[in-house]
């Protein structure tokens, strides 16, 4: 059987982290390693058995779940809720000092 190693961003996944490490397509014999060089737990399946469980943990040194790259801390939604808020708040005094 052709086996690999994909790794999924968090456990239980059945597909594969598309930036993650990837030993590449399903094959009958191939080397491939891997160098841990910081402490993290590291998930994997072996993609088309992913779904009857061939699936792995690696727990290097502490361990850790090292989360796919955020995408960024300025989330647009929420600084627009707050600016919103704020202009309420604004138009609500302003709404009173006209009373
Ligand atoms: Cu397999």
């Amino acid at each position: 059987m052709a086996h690999n190693v994909a790794q999924i961003a968090m456990e239980g996944d059945t597909s594969r982290y598309m930036s993650g490490v990837y030993s590449g397509e399903s094959m009958k014999s191939v080397d491939f390693r891997y160098t841990f060089d910081v402490d993290q737990t590291f998930n994997y399946i072996c993609e088309p058995h992913a779904t009857s469980g061939m699936a792995g943990q690696i727990v290097v040194g502490e361990g850790s779940i090292v989360e796919p790259e955020e995408e960024s801390n300025n989330t647009p939604g929420f600084s627009a809720g707050i600016a919103a808020l704020a202009v309420i708040g604004a138009l609500m005094i302003a709404g009173r000092r006209l009373r």
